[in-house]
Formats: structure tokens, C-alpha cells, sequence
């Protein structure tokens, strides 16, 4: 059987009206970056790019080598090609607009460039993670802003990750499903092999650093310790428990197989709004997880329904299996 590339499939989703053929340039470059960070991975201890920087990035965090060389293979290979106004790192603390001596496009793209980082010194999976808006209406004299990133998850127009693990997979929606494609290193390409990527409804897994119990809201841990329990919203089910540590691979397990992701609000300081960045990972995961028939909550709504407020913003994430999101909202978070 001869297998589609990822180039033949955005042609074809040009050809069908549902991308621009900005988008799909704007993709290509985006899977460009993500093979060469693949590659840099791989290489491990032999590419000079393991351990930490002496740097913290604007979330106080400190900064693996990896973090920053694929946050520069990020801009290098998208903001020449003129599919973009601006970008917006979670490494960066201001946003990138695209110097005036490339063009400009009506795209803004919005990225994690190493997710779950920390795994990298200990050869477990990590991520890239993107999203892609596009810019307000451009009026003469006007400069892309901040607040032009700031739009609800809806309005994304494509988004998706690659996960660095024993594979590598782009996962990606352009918001008429998801799809997935394997990384050929012989020729250089992704090849489709999962054209319509669905989240079971039927798998008991849950996802969450335990560590952190006694610091969660109630609800949290009321939920938690029905699952280890075995009596969640009052059935009778074993539940089976895993954590990665990184927010690719965790989704990348749920997406494959269910499940249900928690990383809660909690009372330590500085995740009072929870760990994890609205724009950077929430919004773009969010988009997949109902793209491929899951459903998620923050605070009470959907995390695509959340209106930024800053670049950095975090926020409470669950997000998986319709039907264990469901139970957990209605058993245990409703008041939330
Ligand atoms: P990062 O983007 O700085 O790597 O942080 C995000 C990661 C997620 O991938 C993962 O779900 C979470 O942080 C793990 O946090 P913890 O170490 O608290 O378990
Ligand atoms: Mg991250």
C-alpha cells in the first residue's frame, strides 16, 4: 500500500478548501522544525545539547540547553517563510514579531518548543507542542501586539505535536479531526499512518503527580482516592495509574488509548492557577483532545472557551475521555 506523506495530505486539504496555502507552507516549516529537533534529541549526550543552562526562562523555570536550542530551531526555520506576523514561545517572554526584512502573513503561531524538558537528560519522551491563530485585520500603521495572541482556543486554526519518544509522531488537527504521522527517517518524511485519531471511552488510566495530594482542592482528592479506591462516582472500577511528566506523552497515551490528564489549580506557591500555560499547552491539547471526541474542563468550562489574559497565563487542566471527564465534572467538580 503506498502510504501519504504529510506534504500530499495538506495539498490535498488545500485542494479541498480547508487550509490556505499559507497554512500549509506554515505547517510544512513547522514540521520541518520538529524533525531537526527530533534529530538533536537523538543524538543525546553526542550532540551537546543534555543538562541545564545557567538561565531561567520568564516562568522562573531553569532552562535546559535542549529549551533553547529548539526554541531557536523554532524561529530560524518559521519566521522567514511569510506565512507569519508574529510567535510566541513559552521561552520567550515577550512575543517575536517578524523582522521587517522578511514578509509578513496573516499567522500567528504559538508554541512549547520542549515540552515535559526535564525527561530529556533521563532519554524519556518529550514534545514539541504549536498552535496556530491568525492575526486581527492588519491596518496601515498598525503592530502586532500581545493582545493580538490573546483569543479564545476556538479560533485556532490548526494545532498539534510532535513527540520525541521511541517514534517520532506529529499529531495534528487543521479542526476536521486529527491525524497522525510517523517520522521515515530514511526519507526524511512524515507519512500518515493514523488518518483519524479517536480517544477510547472505555479506559479506567488516569494521569496526575500524585505528589502533590495533600496540596490539591478537595474535589481533587476526593476523586484521586476513588480511583485508588475503586469507586469512582460510585461504580465499582480499578483504575490504572501513570505520569510521564510530560504533557506530550501523557495526551499522546490518552489520545491512543483514553484516559482521563489532571494537572489541578493547587496551594503551592506560584500554582495557585495550576502548572500548565493556557496558549502554550492548554489551548493546542484542548483543540486535539474535542477534535478526536474528547472533552475538556478548566474552572469550570471548556478550556477552548477560556479568553487569555496574558501571554504566560496558567491554568487548571483536565482533559481526556468524554465520558470520565464527564463523570469527574459531575460527581466532584461541579461546585468548582
Ligand atoms: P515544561 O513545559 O516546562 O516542560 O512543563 C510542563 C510539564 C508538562 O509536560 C507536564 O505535564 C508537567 O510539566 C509535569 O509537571 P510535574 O513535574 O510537576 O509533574
Ligand atoms: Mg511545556
Amino acid at each position: 500500500m503506498r502510504r501519504k506523506s504529510l506534504s500530499q495530505f495538506l495539498i490535498e486539504a488545500e485542494r479541498t478548501g480547508d487550509i490556505s496555502a499559507d497554512l500549509r507552507l506554515l505547517i510544512e516549516l513547522v514540521a520541518r522544525a520538529c524533525k531537526s529537533i527530533s534529530h538533536r534529541i537523538s543524538k543525546g549526550a553526542l550532540g551537546d545539547a543534555l543538562g541545564n543552562l545557567q538561565t531561567e526562562n520568564v516562568q522562573g523555570e531553569v532552562q535546559k540547553k535542549l529549551d533553547v536550542i529548539a526554541n531557536e530551531i523554532f524561529l530560524d526555520a518559521n519566521e522567514w517563510g511569510g506565512q507569519l506576523a508574529a510567535l510566541a514561545s513559552e521561552e520567550m517572554e515577550f512575543i517575536r514579531v517578524v523582522p521587517s526584512h522578511y514578509p509578513k502573513g496573516e499567522y500567528l503561531l504559538v508554541f512549547d518548543p520542549i515540552d515535559g524538558s526535564s525527561n530529556v537528560d533521563v532519554n524519556l519522551s518529550v514534545g514539541t507542542i504549536f498552535s496556530v491563530l491568525k492575526a486581527p485585520e492588519a491596518s496601515p500603521g498598525r503592530d502586532i501586539r500581545e493582545e493580538d495572541f490573546f483569543q479564545a482556543g476556538r479560533n485556532q486554526v490548526a494545532a498539534g505535536y510532535a513527540i520525541y519518544g521511541p517514534q517520532t509522531i506529529l499529531v495534528l488537527t487543521l479542526g476536521r479531526g486529527v491525524s497522525g504521522f510517523t517520522l521515515d527517517r530514511h526519507i526524511g518524511s512524515f507519512i500518515l499512518t493514523d488518518a483519524t485519531m479517536k480517544i477510547p471511552d472505555t479506559n479506567r488510566e488516569f494521569a496526575i503527580n500524585a505528589s502533590n495530594r495533600r496540596y490539591w482542592p478537595e474535589p481533587i482528592q476526593r476523586y484521586f482516592d476513588d480511583c485508588l479506591a475503586g469507586s469512582v462516582g460510585q461504580l465499582a472500577h480499578d483504575y490504572n495509574m501513570r505520569w510521564t511528566a510530560s504533557m506530550v506523552a501523557d495526551v499522546h497515551r490518552i489520545l491512543t488509548r483514553g484516559g482521563v490528564f489532571l494537572y489541578p489549580a493547587d496551594s503551592r506557591p506560584g500554582m495557585q492557577s495550576g502548572k500548565l500555560r493556557l496558549l502554550y499547552e492548554g489551548a493546542p491539547m484542548a483543540l486535539l483532545i474535542e477534535q478526536a471526541g474528547g472533552r475538556t474542563w478548566s474552572n469550570g468550562q471548556a478550556i477552548l472557551d477560556i479568553e487569555p489574559e496574558s501571554l504566560h497565563q496558567r491554568i487548571p487542566v483536565v482533559l481526556g475521555s468524554t465520558s470520565e471527564v464527564q463523570l469527574l465534572v459531575e460527581h466532584y467538580l461541579h461546585n468548582e
